[in-house]
């Protein structure tokens, strides 16, 4: 394709094309045209631009920038790490305190205060009330949810010694984050110790800043994200799969149609609920629809997904699309990643943009706070919104796109699609990974950006992955984009290596699985680890055929699961825009070598996809040489070899 040409494709998303073309038309502005028009600036793209004081803003720029220092003194590296530190602790403080509201929603129900919620997963709640050193004995359900959910709070706000939810990392891992001394406390603690220490003239070395930004990461990771999730599946169920559709073609012309976006479930779980109830499908109905349609954006629709199989409408980039088929009757936002160019576009059709966040407003949309106190009531009221709306609507347009697709695999049912229910176990997976059917895993996560062709890298290397025996896990809004482009199938079997699909079909599980929303990267860190104690695999983390991916990174989020899963042992490479410290090559080689040699995981960035393709096949080789399990061995039937097995 010619270069000009390739500049300008936005997306491989035929939905999203439609739209944009629709957009253009009436003169409507999206991401996709004011990335155009909104240069980066390249001193803060790498990392080489200081705000923290009023001596400053300070820019190192030039040939000569790592000689020049800023007016306190602070050179180039202190504040390339410095500023990517604060990254991370941004995007810890977002999961974690995601995490802390669910704990909080828990306590409630817990304490009958919250109707409407329930505990709906028990054998959940007693295996975190095991990890959490919560006693069961025969205590009533509410007494143990309270005492879970306040525990959960107090490790949100642990201020010595460690996170609890580390020991569920490998022996191995635990004891060099001692040595280390990379082993979190509560995420309040490092967040607040990681802004202390990259305050004007606190911690000015980059290496030790970095530490703590690796500690900080792991606070949420093995703290506040895992506890996320886990309470999120007391409250709500844990996932198991289900059908349901992905992209804009989920959205319905005579339908009431609601589209959450975010990524807190509390709302849009009762959201479900209101839009089943029949009294509103009744109103729904003498309103003119012929029903309520809930269809999701981002996590939150993750979440409601996994759990419920309510249809994905799209990934992140969606957001403004969706309004512009002219149907969305209600778009419901709660936090991250619900931008602000939402009100523009919804001011432009009858859309009402509710936001819902104590925590975010939105100029000129309207503000419905969320209190789990009264949820059901909360969800009802946005519900007849919706219906109220439904008649001003103008013209309307969805494009025809949708793809069927799996979701739900938590790592609970992981273990038992692959062992059944009395040997569930990760034992299957290893020995597929010892005899080569499996090359390696790879999760590939984290979101779009309008800088990088929509979806376009995703695509690229789940595809590629899969056809090389890579299992793949997905999350956020790659999730979302293998959903819309067909890959979380069983059909996609077929496009799996040889080795891959042997095992794809005796398990009946998809190459591809959805493992949930951003927060439940967590999900990935446990498979992980019980991957390594399942044995035969190395002792750690760092040890396995295994990598992480973020293939179109935009958000502070991203960074600070790619730090966590780094800390924890994980080769990640990013793709898509550079990396936030290209400009300090000290940071650089700290972020790589050196975090390779001090935790045996590395950051990269690459904006080629083929490239990260490459890099992760290589390194799952190298690590299966290491475990010496890399010699071809000959090649039998799947179910050859079982029959063979139990002839002995
Ligand atoms: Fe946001 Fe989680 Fe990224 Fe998607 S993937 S753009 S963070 S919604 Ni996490
Ligand atoms: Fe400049 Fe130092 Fe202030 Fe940063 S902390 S803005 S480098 S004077």
């Amino acid at each position: 394709m010619p270069e000009k040409q390739e500049k300008q494709k936005k997306t491989i998303d035929p939905a999203a094309l439609e739209m944009l073309k629709k957009a253009e038309k009436a003169g409507i502005s999206t991401m996709f045209n004011r990335v155009d028009e909104v240069k980066p600036c390249p001193i803060g793209a790498e990392g080489s631009c200081c705000r923290v004081c009023a001596m400053g803003p300070c820019r190192m720029t030039g040939k000569d920038k790592e000689q020049k220092t800023g007016v306190c003194g602070a050179t180039l590296d202190t504040v390339a790490a410095r500023g990517f530190a604060r990254q991370v602790a941004a995007g810890a403080s977002a999961h974690s305190d995601h995490g802390r509201d669910v704990a909080l929603t828990l306590l409630a129900a817990a304490r009958g205060e919250a109707p409407g919620y329930e505990i709906k997963d028990f054998p959940k709640l007693l295996k975190v009330a095991e990890l959490l050193g919560v006693k069961v004995d025969d205590r009533k359900t509410e007494e143990i949810a309270a005492d879970v959910a306040l525990r959960a709070l107090e490790e949100f706000g642990r201020q010595t010694g460690e996170v609890m939810y580390a020991s569920r990392a490998p022996k191995k891992r635990q004891e060099l984050w001692a040595k280390l001394g990379l082993t979190p406390r509560g995420v309040d603690r490092e967040i607040v110790e990681m802004m202390h220490r990259t305050h004007a003239g606190t911690d000015q070395d980059a290496e030790h800043i970095l530490d703590q930004a690796m500690r900080t990461s792991l606070s949420s990771g093995w703290g506040g994200s895992m506890l996320a999730t886990d309470l999120q599946d007391i409250l709500f169920g844990t996932p198991i799969p289900l059908r349901s559709k992905a992209n804009l073609g989920v959205l319905k012309k005579d339908q009431v149609n609601i589209v959450v976006h975010g990524h807190e479930p509390t709302l849009s779980e009762k959201l479900v609920d209101a839009a089943q109830d029949k009294e509103m499908i009744e109103h729904a109905k003498k309103k003119g629809a012929k029903g309520i349609n809930l269809a999701g954006i981002c996590c939150t629709s993750n979440e409601i997904l996994m759990r419920r199989g309510i249809p994905p409408a799209g990934n992140v980039l969606h957001q403004e699309l969706a309004i512009l088929t002219g149907v969305v009757d209600v778009m419901v936002v709660d936090v991250q990643c619900t931008f602000q160019g939402l009100a523009k576009v919804a001011s432009q059709y009858h859309t009402e943009l509710i936001t819902t966040s104590p925590k975010a407003k939105i100029l000129g949309a309207t503000h419905i706070e969320f209190d789990h106190h009264r949820a059901p009531e909360i969800a009802k009221e946005i519900v007849k919104r919706a219906i109220d709306n439904f008649s001003n609507r103008k013209e309307v347009h969805i494009p025809k796109f949708s793809n069927n697709l799996i979701a739900g695999f938590s790592h609970e049912y992981i273990r038992y699609m692959l062992g059944g229910i009395h040997r569930a176990s990760f034992r299957p997976l290893n020995d597929n990974i010892i005899n080569g059917r499996i090359r390696g895993l790879a999760g590939v996560v984290g979101c779009n950006n309008p800088r990088v062709v929509q979806d376009e890298n995703i695509i690229h290397i789940v595809r590629e992955l899969i056809k090389n025996d890579v299992l793949v896990a997905v999350t956020g809004c790659s999730a979302t984009a293998s959903g819309k482009h067909g890959l979380l199938t069983p059909e996609t079997m077929e496009l799996a290596g040889d080795g891959l699909k042997e095992v794809c079909e005796a398990v009946g599980m998809p190459p591809v699985l959805h493992l949930g929303s951003c927060v439940d990267n967590s999900r990935i860190l446990t498979v992980l680890a019980e991957v390594v104690e399942e044995g035969g695999l190395g002792e750690d983390i760092s040890d396995l055929p295994a990598v992480g991916i973020c293939p179109e990174w935009y958000c502070e989020k991203a960074l600070e699961i790619g730090v966590y899963c780094v800390a924890s042992g994980a080769y990640v490479l990013f793709g898509g825009v550079s990396s936030p410290v290209s400009g300090s090559q000290v940071v650089s080689e700290l972020i790589t070598k050196g975090w390779e040699k001090k935790v045996g995981g590395k950051l990269e960035f690459y904006a080629d996809p083929q490239t990260i393709v490459e890099k992760a096949l290589a390194h799952i080789d190298a690590k299966r040489k290491a475990l010496k399990i890399d010699v071809a061995k000959e090649r039998v039937l799947y179910d050859m070899e079982m029959r063979r097995e139990l002839s002995v």
